[in-house]
């Protein structure tokens, strides 16, 4: 049995009785993905930070711009389809959705940054939520910044990226829908954006479609949480 880099037990591989002549051998036929979060169950909306759940333990969390696929890359990498709510539609999530996971551990799934129709009272909110939360959450042991892979790097996740590292909070640039893009286009991008990033953020190709990058993603998480 192997186990995939970064992400202990995440995948198992079966074996099945097979061979010729009743001659039985042991041999791998499927490869089952195995949710790594079996646990996590929803605990709260959140509009203000006195709604946020006790600041204890690690949290880790989702941060893009609108409709990047936040909510689904949550999703994949905990491999709970429907944990999160995802929509074609921009500006889904218009709280800090909270997760909890074993040992009171956390995942925070937050409203998505520069969606024009959003009104302006409303984004202003959610960018002093934001900052607020990244700034002052105790708990919070990384962020990932979740941004479409054909898109480029936006003001919003650069001002994500400094509030991470003013704190030297852990970072992970999650490119995604990487499905889009052929290998070239994937492999320009992840350059030109770790070129950006520098030791700020690593950087990596996702798609919540695909299952690319999955272990990788899921192995950044589970290393913020303590393993
Ligand atoms: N092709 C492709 N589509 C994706 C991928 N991830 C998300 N999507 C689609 O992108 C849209 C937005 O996904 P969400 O996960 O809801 O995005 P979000 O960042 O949470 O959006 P907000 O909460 O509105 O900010 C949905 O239609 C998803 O199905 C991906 O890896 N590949
Ligand atoms: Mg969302």
């Amino acid at each position: 049995m192997r186990e995939p880099e970064g992400a202990k037990g995440a995948e198992l591989y079966t074996t099945a009785r097979c061979g010729q002549r009743g001659v039985l051998i042991s041999c791998r036929v499927a490869r089952i993905q195995m949710p790594q979060f079996p646990e996590a169950q929803f605990l709260i909306s959140a509009w203000q930070p006195h709604q946020f759940p006790p600041d204890q333990g690690r949290e880790v969390a989702f941060v893009g711009r609108s409709n990047a696929g936040k909510s689904s890359a949550l999703n994949a990498i905990t491999g709970r389809k429907d944990l999160a709510r995802t929509s074609k539609t921009p500006g889904r999530t218009q709280l800090i959705n909270f997760f909890g996971l074993a040992n009171g551990h956390r995942l925070a799934d937050l409203p998505g940054y520069g969606y024009a129709k959003v009104p302006p009272e409303m984004q202003e909110h959610w960018r002093k939520l934001l900052s607020r939360y990244v700034e002052n959450r105790s708990s919070l042991a990384g962020v990932v910044v979740v941004m479409d892979s054909r898109r480029g790097v936006t003001d919003f996740d650069r001002q994500m990226l400094s509030l991470a590292s003013e704190r030297s909070l852990p970072a992970h640039l999650l490119l995604t829908k990487a499905d889009k893009l052929n290998r070239s286009e994937a492999t320009r991008t992840l350059k030109a954006v770790e070129a950006e990033a520098g030791t700020v953020a690593t950087v990596q190709l996702f798609s919540a479609v695909a299952k690319t990058g999955l272990d990788q993603a899921r192995g950044w998480v589970l290393k913020q949480l303590g393993g």
